[in-house]
This record gives structure tokens, C-alpha cells and sequence, in this order.
């Protein structure tokens, strides 16, 4: 019994000391957040931004009617965050009795399939406490069958235009660093180098090279990574995005300098302002070829209610 107390004291005085600073961002009230510019019913946040103009808009970037793809192949090779899998089981052959003796294949796939390989954050997948987006109750809309609000069959096709900020091109490297925090000054600097500038609807797609890693050395590029930290999200959510994306899994660094931190750049996208994320892109093509702006074109899998899907965006211009 002394020995717990003993042990108890000693790590409630370790937490104290490493929690002595105040953490360098806190999540904003509910009085703060909500109602979300939206309005207070809203489950679309930045999907609101799909309006026949976005695609009238992003159309005008296509020249020559190249497709670029930007999804990972789901299989053996894919990368994970904590336990999720994709195991694939073949149903081979089974033989029709007729005539013309049809065979038939198919598949059972167990997997986390909002979660998995290239990938797009609904709502429902992230929270402050019990709360979500538009401060709208976890406990209230779950069941069994699905998330009651936010359900990722909701959002539909997102045609927009693109733009691929090239980080690690404005700095001169393959790939950044493996906990690298991206700046605002980065943002800036590579936007300048490429003579973009952002408008509110855009799909914003960061390149940080560390999709170079994905399927070559998996427990490295899940271990860490280079991304936004909070002062490069707030600016980029001021900018009205209709999503953040990266080629890393998470969009942001990981782990986040703020070591009270975790994956803040989650909430102050999801759950303060309501804007989508699209995790593990495919980028390597985009940024040899250099472009910057595109028609950005997707559209999540229609699971009813579910926090996410895996997808299959491209660019095309
Ligand atoms: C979490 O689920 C926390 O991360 P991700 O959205 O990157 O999969």
C-alpha cells in the first residue's frame, strides 16, 4: 500500500511537471464554435462549398483532359495507423451448373473501410469529448447501424479546384523531415514560388514528400510525420478550404511539438470549423509533373452513417 502511494505520488509530481506550461492550444467553448457559420443545423461545413460555380470554376482548369490518380492501392502493401487492417479473402470460382458452365469470383474484405489507405475524414470521426461539429451530441445520434448525424453518404461528389501547395519543393528536398512542422511562412513561401493563390471552395492538398515512404517503409512513415502544426491549420482554415490534404496519414505532424497535444490540427478541422481531411494521398506524379491547379474530383462511398471512407480522388486538367 505504501509502495502504490509511494508510486502514485511520484507519477501525479512527473504529470504535474510535464503539464506545469499551459498547452500552447486549447479547443474553443462550445459558445466559441457554435453555431458554425454554416448555421446551427448544418452537417455540411466546407462540403457547402459544392455549387454547380465550384465546378464551373475547377472545369476551367481542365486543358488537356490528362487524369491524374491520387489514391494508394488498397492491398499488402497499404500503411496503417494503430490497428486497423485490410485483409482480403478471394472467393474463387464458383461454377454455375448450365450449359455455358459460367464461373463467378468474388471477395470478402474485413477492414475499417472509412479508415483505411487513401482516406476522407467525415464529421463523425472526431471529437472534443462527447461533442462534434456544430457541438451536435456523440451519445444522442449513434447506434449500431451508424452515425445518426454526419454520415459520410451524405457528403456526395466533390469537384473543385485543386491546388497543391509544394512544401517540400519550396524547400528544396524529396521529402521533409520526419516530425517536420510546417509553418506559415512554408505555406506562404511555396505559394509565392508557385504563383498561386488560394480561394475559398479549394481542395488544398499539401506535398510533403512523405508519401515516398508509403509502401516502402510503412512502420517509419506511421511512426512520425511532417505536416501542419495549429498556426498553418488556423491560417489555412481562414482561408475557407472545402478540405485539407496530404500525403502523410494524418495532414498534420505527428507527434504534434506540443507534447499535450494530440493531432490537434483533427479538431480545429473537423470538430471547430468543420472542414473535411483526405489523408495518404498519392502525390509523387502531381509534384514531378508540377501542377498546381486542377479539377479536383471525388466522391466518398456511400456507408450510411459511417465517420469516413476510403477513396479514389484525381486531378485532371
Ligand atoms: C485518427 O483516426 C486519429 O487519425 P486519422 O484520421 O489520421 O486516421
Amino acid at each position: 500500500m505504501k509502495a502504490f502511494t509511494l508510486g502514485a505520488a511520484i507519477a501525479l509530481a512527473f504529470s504535474a511537471a510535464a503539464y506545469a506550461q499551459a498547452p500552447t492550444w486549447t479547443v474553443p467553448s462550445e459558445s466559441q464554435r457554435c453555431p458554425s457559420k454554416w448555421g446551427a443545423a448544418d452537417e455540411r461545413g466546407s462540403a457547402n462549398h459544392q455549387k454547380p460555380a465550384a465546378v464551373m470554376n475547377a472545369a476551367k482548369l481542365i486543358k488537356t483532359g490528362e487524369v491524374i490518380e491520387l489514391a494508394h492501392v488498397l492491398g499488402p502493401s497499404m500503411a496503417f495507423f494503430g490497428t486497423r487492417r485490410f485483409d482480403m479473402h478471394t472467393k474463387r470460382t464458383f461454377m454455375n451448373q448450365f450449359s455455358n458452365m459460367r464461373g463467378s469470383n468474388e471477395e470478402i474484405i474485413i477492414t475499417e473501410l472509412g479508415q483505411v489507405g487513401t482516406q476522407f475524414d467525415g464529421f463523425a470521426h472526431q471529437t472534443h469529448l462527447n461533442s462534434w461539429y456544430n457541438c451536435q451530441k456523440v451519445d444522442e445520434n449513434s447506434d449500431r447501424t451508424g452515425f445518426k448525424k454526419f454520415g459520410i453518404h451524405n457528403v456526395g461528389t466533390l469537384f473543385t479546384r485543386g491546388v497543391l501547395i509544394d512544401v517540400a519543393g519550396f524547400k528544396g528536398v524529396e521529402m521533409l523531415g520526419d516530425n517536420y512542422e510546417i509553418t506559415v511562412e512554408d505555406l506562404e513561401g511555396a505559394l509565392k514560388k508557385q504563383n498561386l493563390t488560394l480561394q475559398p471552395g479549394d481542395a488544398v492538398i499539401i506535398h510533403t514528400g512523405w508519401g515516398k515512404l508509403y509502401g516502402k517503409d510503412n512502420p517509419r512513415y506511421v511512426k512520425s510525420c511532417p505536416g501542419i502544426g495549429v498556426p498553418a491549420a488556423l491560417w489555412l482554415a481562414a482561408k475557407d478550404p472545402m478540405l485539407l490534404g496530404a500525403d502523410n496519414w494524418p495532414v498534420e505532424v505527428s507527434p504534434n511539438p506540443d507534447k499535450q497535444l494530440s493531432l490537434p490540427v483533427h479538431q480545429i478541422a473537423l470538430v471547430v470549423n468543420g472542414i473535411h481531411l483526405l489523408e495518404n494521398l498519392k502525390l509523387d506524379e502531381l509534384a514531378q509533373k508540377g501542377v498546381g491547379e486542377f479539377a479536383f474530383v471525388m466522391q466518398p462511398l456511400k456507408i450510411q452513417g459511417g465517420s469516413g471512407s476510403t477513396v479514389s480522388p484525381i486531378a485532371v486538367r
